[in-house]
């Protein structure tokens, strides 16, 4: 489903004329552009001093984050992950949830608690994020079980993870229930070739993750990261494989982490083999090129679409400038134990 972006600029005058998947491929991508300018925008802040903590950046996962985000539905549970943040746009939550979180704003959702990316939005459907890689795959399950139970029907759970973190027994053994329990679960593994510096020869000794689907009894697909078209249509498959009753979906993107593992890291152990090949290829990069090539917009409308994505950011960081940081004699803070913040 797609929603309204909070922007003035126009989509191209032949919209009109672009077929739904064409559209949503537009939609997509400028939700990609804003994750990424709005992320350099935080990289900068932090290399200026005006962030703590780390500052942890998708580029390179935005095509396969946003073919998550946008083929969910309002009432789905979305759970994301580090590198989830067009996702999250797309999904619905507001640009200022991020800069806010990021930059200690009392007014954000964590309150100036979070540095980073464990905020959420529970009654929304947004999970906040648990940092233990596999944590956020028995919570969606949860979620999933706890909506059967109230005869909830026809919505999904979806939450990410990385290569790394499907050597952990959170994964093992929440996959292994969703799929007995056959749940409405898609979990999208971003094979970003890194585990930190650890890479996949040493995570894992199968052809591929996506034979491990097989092994859990749940559907498996397999997906270039790097193209948003072919993202956008197998991510939205296995959503709607999902929400049609035929359990777990394990969708495996292959692609290159194209920053470090944080901006405290210059990622100088990635192989200049992977970054020169066709798994280093920039998702963004490679999604300009098809909407030109494809005429689906001109190069001034990117132009346009660029400028606003930097307008919106801008706006946001500037807000959230103006805004108090928590004051401790002052916080009645008290996580999920909170009755408005958790679903009702
Ligand atoms: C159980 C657990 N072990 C270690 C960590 C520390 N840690 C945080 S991110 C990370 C690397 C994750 O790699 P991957 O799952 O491939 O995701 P990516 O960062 O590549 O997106 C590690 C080791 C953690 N958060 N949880
Ligand atoms: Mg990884």
């Amino acid at each position: 489903m797609l929603r309204p972006m909070a922007s003035t600029a126009e989509f191209p005058r032949a919209h009109t004329e672009l077929s739904a998947t064409e559209k949503t491929f537009l939609q997509a991508y400028r939700w990609m552009l804003l994750a990424r300018v709005v992320e350099e925008k935080l990289a900068s802040l932090y290399r200026g001093g005006k962030i703590f903590g780390g500052v942890f950046l998708s580029k390179g996962q935005e095509a396969l984050s946003v073919s998550l985000g946008i083929s969910l539905r309002k009432r789905d549970i979305f759970a994301p992950l580090i590198r989830d943040q067009a996702a999250r746009l797309a999904f619905g939550e507001p640009l200022l949830d991020c800069t806010r979180t990021y930059m200690g704003s009392r007014l954000g959702p964590m309150r100036g608690r979070d540095g980073n990316v464990h905020r959420g939005r529970p009654a929304e459907g947004i999970l906040p994020m648990i940092s233990h890689l596999g944590a956020m795959i028995p919570t969606v399950a949860g979620a999933l079980m706890a909506r059967r139970f109230r005869g909830i029907q026809g919505t999904v759970g979806a939450t990410c993870i990385g290569d790394g973190g499907t050597s952990t027994g959170a994964f093992h053994e929440s996959l292994n229930l969703a799929a007995v329990e056959r749940l409405p679960l898609v979990l999208v593994v971003a094979n970003n070739q890194y585990a930190y510096s650890t890479p996949t020869t040493r995570q894992f000794a199968c052809r591929d993750l996506v034979d491990k689907a097989v092994g859990y009894g749940v559907e498996g697909h397999s997906v270039d990261g790097t193209d948003l078209l072919a993202s956008l249509q197998v991510v939205g498959h296995a959503v709607e494989r999902a929400r049609a009753g035929h359990g777990p979906q394990l969708v495996v993107a292959s692609l290159l982490r194209l920053a470090g593992h944080g901006e405290h890291d210059d990622g100088h152990y990635v192989s200049p083999g992977l970054k020169e090949g066709a798994l280093g290829r920039d998702c963004l990069k490679v999604a300009e090129e098809r909407i030109i090539d494809q005429a689906w917009a001109t190069r001034e409308e990117l132009a346009l679409w660029h400028e606003d994505a930097q307008r919106q950011t801008e706006e946001a960081v500037a807000q959230t400038l103006r805004e108090p940081l928590p004051d401790p004699s002052q916080e009645d803070w008290c996580s999920l134990a909170s009755r408005h913040l958790s679903e009702g």
